[in-house]
């Protein structure tokens, strides 16, 4: 089939039909990138997320180019915090809390300065935006009827943090039937070793969650 498209990854290169792949970045909001956001909040160096940008955007763009469903995400909760579980609020100390507020605006509430994704990867017109409770993209969202729709089969998955929101959406989505990959330039870790880790495991034991790949193999094999 002349529509398939092959990118090099790891533990082997994946055949694609472009047509029924979607991206979907995860999360690359500024309290988790900015200083004064969630992120900090939980007393993580947020400059170590920074490298993801550059290979984000270039990933956006080649996606954007051929075509491809773009999605995003956002971390974050109602105003009312009514969807904010107590075990996750009460997890940062006092004042650094869902919901205080900060130099961003109240922490991962959803309107706020800080619960915007960065400018670099601002959606476009007609992209769906997916605001999640939880670290999963899948759980209590419309995803899940959003790909069925599209008939998507396959997700690229990139966004922050590796181990965290990007594992737990990849684990969703391979339960679910869809076949993930990971460029993983285009995901970073407030700890470089669960970043390693969390990629390894991807494709450990013949691609157990997936495929991992690069931005550059993205990009060549949608052009
Ligand atoms: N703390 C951390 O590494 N991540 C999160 O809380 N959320 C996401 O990964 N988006």
């Amino acid at each position: 089939d002349q529509a398939l498209v092959s990118i090099a990854a790891q533990p082997a290169p994946i055949e694609l039909d472009p047509r029924r792949l979607a991206l979907i970045l995860i999360d690359m909001q500024r309290d988790f990138l900015e200083p004064g956001g969630f992120g900090a909040a939980l007393g993580n160096d947020v400059a170590r997320l920074a490298g993801a940008i550059e290979p984000c955007r270039r990933l956006l763009a080649s996606a954007r180019r051929a075509g491809l469903l773009v999605m995003h995400t956002r971390e974050g909760h109602r105003p009312d915090l009514a969807d904010a579980p107590p075990a996750k609020v009460l997890r940062a100390p006092p004042g650094m809390r869902i919901g205080d507020p900060g130099p961003m605006g109240r922490i991962l509430v959803r309107g706020e300065p800080g619960h915007a994704i960065i400018p670099a990867l601002a959606p476009a017109e007609g992209e769906p935006v997916i605001d999640k409770p939880g670290k999963g993209a899948f759980y209590q969202t419309d995803l899940d009827s959003m790909l069925r729709n599209r008939g998507i089969e396959a997700l690229l998955v990139a966004g922050v943090t590796t181990e965290v929101c990007v594992h737990t959406t990849v684990r969703e989505a391979n339960d679910r039937g869809l076949r993930c990959i990971v460029p993983g330039d285009c995901c970073a870790s407030y700890f470089p070793e669960f970043h390693a880790a969390a990629l390894a495991m991807i494709s450990a034991q013949g691609g157990i969650f997936g495929w991992v790949t690069t931005e550059a193999a993205v990009t060549q094999a949608l052009e």
